[in-house]
């Protein structure tokens, strides 16, 4: 439909302007914020995605990109996360160390405040530490873990070792995600549960509570 195409085409100009108003007037004309995320915003990274890795876009019109999925974002947020559940706990996510992207982690963060649960996000670039300190605060149920290089994918295994180590952190519920990551790969490395996509990782975390 040519509403998501502009607003695919203006994440891939980076054009933040655009996405923003085209945002705006979608939810205006009652479009779920689901389908603006899954028609028009992801469609739009996922060219952007193939451009970089041909050559034909470059890093800094790849954030240009990502501001624009990001002020889109900021519109669509509030709607993701409204929910009539409340207090299902608490989750801590963040981007493990060495990895920037965030846009992923961010929307799982969205899709778990709309599930009912409070969302405590650690930002990006994670060390391990913080995840253990976060884990030990005690009122955490999940500590979810985001990576999208295939080069920061194996901080996931060093975190849920040390929690593993730690006797105050051995039960930790371990959530990982991240487009390079399999069940496979999850399973290898000791995590309790892998989410493909956000609204995956809103069941899963259901799961991990014993909420379904
Ligand atoms: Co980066 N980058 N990037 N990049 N970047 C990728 C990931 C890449 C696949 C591009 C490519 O080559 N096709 C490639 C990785 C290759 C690999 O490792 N095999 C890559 C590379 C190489 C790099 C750099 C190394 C480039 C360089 O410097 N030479 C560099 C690394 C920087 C660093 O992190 N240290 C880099 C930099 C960047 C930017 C900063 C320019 C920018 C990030 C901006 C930002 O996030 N604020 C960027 C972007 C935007 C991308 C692409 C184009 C888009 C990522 C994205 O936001 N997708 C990406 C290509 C691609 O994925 N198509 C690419 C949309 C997002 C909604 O999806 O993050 O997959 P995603 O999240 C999904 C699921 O994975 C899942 O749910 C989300 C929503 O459905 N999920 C979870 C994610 N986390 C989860 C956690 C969970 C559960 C589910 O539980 C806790």
């Amino acid at each position: 439909m040519a509403k998501y195409q502009d607003l695919a085409d203006s994440i891939i100009k980076g054009d933040n302007i655009a996405s923003k108003k085209i945002a705006e007037k979608l939810v205006a004309d009652s479009v779920s914020a689901t389908d603006i995320l899954n028609d028009g915003l992801m469609p739009g990274m996922n060219i952007v995605g193939k451009k970089f890795k041909a050559n034909k876009m470059y890093i800094p019109e790849v954030l240009i990109a990502a501001r624009a999925m990001h002020a889109a974002m900021d519109i669509i947020g509030p709607l993701l996360t409204e929910s009539g559940e409340q207090g299902k706990g608490s989750i801590a996510i963040g981007t493990v160390q060495g990895d920037l992207h965030d846009i992923g982690k961010n929307l799982v963060g969205m899709m778990l405040e709309g599930g009912g649960y409070n969302v405590v996000d650690l930002g990006v670039d994670v060390p391990s530490e913080k995840y253990i300190e976060a884990a030990k605060e005690g009122k955490l149920k999940i500590i979810g873990l985001s990576a999208l290089l295939t080069t920061t994918m194996p901080a996931m295994k060093e975190i849920i070792d040390a929690l593993k180590a730690d006797p105050e952190t051995a039960d930790a519920k371990v959530m990982v995600g991240g487009a390079p990551l399999t069940q496979e790969y999850a399973d290898s490395i000791g995590a309790t549960g892998y989410a493909p996509d956000a609204a995956s990782a809103v069941d899963l975390a259901d799961k991990l509570m014993g909420h379904i």
